[in-house]
C-alpha cells in the first residue's frame, strides 16, 4: 500500500523515466532500433527496476498511468532518435524502430486503442517505427481481448512483438491467434546457448519456426561475442544485450548512434 501511494505520487512528481537499449541487426552489427525500458528514480531507494513496481502497478490499477507515460515519452523521443540517426547513417541498418512494453492489463482496457490512435495523431510518428511488446504470461489473463487489442495495433500500422518467447505457457498457440510481427527469444536460452546442447537445439527450432512463419527474431540477453556469432550463423536477424549496449537514458542512447 505504501508502494502504491509512492507510485501514484512518483508519477505526479516526474520520478519515472524511460531508458533505451539498442537492438542491432546481427548480419551487419549495425543499429536497427531500441527497446524502451521504464525506470523509477526513487528519492530514497535510487533507480528502481520494473520488476519492483510493475506488478504492484498492475494489481492496483496504476499501470494505465505508467503506460500512458511510457507512450508519451516514446512519442516525444522518437523524432530525436531519428534525428540522431540522420547524423550518422553509417551506423544504422534500415529505418530505426522503437519497441515499448505494455502490460496485458493495458490491452484489456477499453481506452487502449484510443491511446494508440492519439499517440500516432498527436506526434505524427510513422506507425511502422513503433512496436508494442507483450509478454506471454500477461496475455493469458484475457487472450481474446488481448488478441483484439493487438489486431487494432496492427491495423494502425504498429508492429507487435512477443517478449520472453519460450518461457510462457502456450507460445505456439499465440503465433496463430495473435498478429505477431516479431518474436523475442528469452535471454534464458541465450545465456546457455554455448554450453547447453538442448538450449541450442531449442533456439534453432524457434528460428526455423519463425522463418517458416516469416517472423523476424530478436535474441535477448547477448553478452558475449561468441553468442552473437553463433546466433548470426543460426540465422537470427536481430540481437539485443549488454554486448551491444545497456539500457541508458536518451542522451546516452543517441551516443550509441553517433559512436
Ligand atoms: O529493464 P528490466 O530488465 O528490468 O525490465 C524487465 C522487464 O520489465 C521487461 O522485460 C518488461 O517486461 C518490463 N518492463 C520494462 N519497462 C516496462 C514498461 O515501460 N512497461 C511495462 N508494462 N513493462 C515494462
Ligand atoms: O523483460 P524484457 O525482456 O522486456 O526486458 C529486458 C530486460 O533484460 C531489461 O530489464 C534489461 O535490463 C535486461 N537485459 C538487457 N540485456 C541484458 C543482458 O545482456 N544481460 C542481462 N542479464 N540482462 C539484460
Ligand atoms: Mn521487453
Ligand atoms: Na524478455
Amino acid at each position: 500500500l505504501v508502494l502504491e501511494r509512492e507510485i501514484r505520487s512518483g508519477v505526479a512528481d516526474g520520478q519515472f523515466e524511460m531508458h533505451f537499449q539498442p537492438i542491432v541487426r546481427l548480419a551487419s552489427r549495425r543499429l536497427a532500433g531500441f527497446e524502451a525500458l521504464m525506470r523509477w528514480r526513487h528519492p530514497q531507494r535510487g533507480l528502481v527496476p520494473p520488476s519492483a513496481f510493475i506488478p504492484v502497478a498492475e494489481s492496483s490499477g496504476l499501470i494505465g498511468d505508467l503506460t500512458g507515460f511510457a507512450l508519451a515519452e516514446v512519442g516525444r523521443v522518437l523524432p530525436e532518435l531519428m534525428l540522431g540517426a540522420l547524423h550518422n547513417p553509417r551506423h544504422i541498418d534500415g529505418p530505426l524502430f522503437l519497441s515499448v512494453n505494455v502490460s496485458g492489463h493495458d490491452l484489456a482496457a477499453a481506452s487502449f486503442p484510443q491511446m494508440i490512435a492519439d499517440l500516432i495523431s498527436q506526434t505524427g510518428i510513422a506507425p511502422g517505427s513503433l512496436k508494442i511488446e507483450v509478454t506471454e504470461s500477461l496475455l493469458m489473463k484475457d487472450p481474446e481481448r488481448a488478441a483484439e487489442a493487438l489486431a487494432g495495433c496492427r491495423r494502425a500500422g504498429l508492429g507487435v512483438a512477443i517478449d520472453d518467447f519460450g518461457t510462457g505457457y502456450s507460445s505456439l498457440s499465440y503465433l496463430s491467434t495473435l498478429p505477431v510481427t516479431t518474436l523475442k527469444i528469452d535471454r534464458a536460452f541465450v545465456r546457455t546457448l554455448l554450453v547447453d546442447q538442448t538450449s541450442r537445439r531449442i533456439v534453432q527450432t524457434v528460428l526455423r519456426l519463425a522463418d517458416e512463419l516469416e517472423i523476424p527474431v530478436v535474441a535477448e540477453g547477448i553478452e558475449h561475442a561468441e553468442e552473437a556469432d553463433l546466433l548470426t550463423e543460426m540465422g537470427c536477424a536481430f540481437g539485443q544485450g549488454y554486448l551491444f549496449g545497456h539500457p541508458a537514458p536518451l542522451e546516452a542512447a543517441i551516443m550509441t548512434i553517433r559512436e
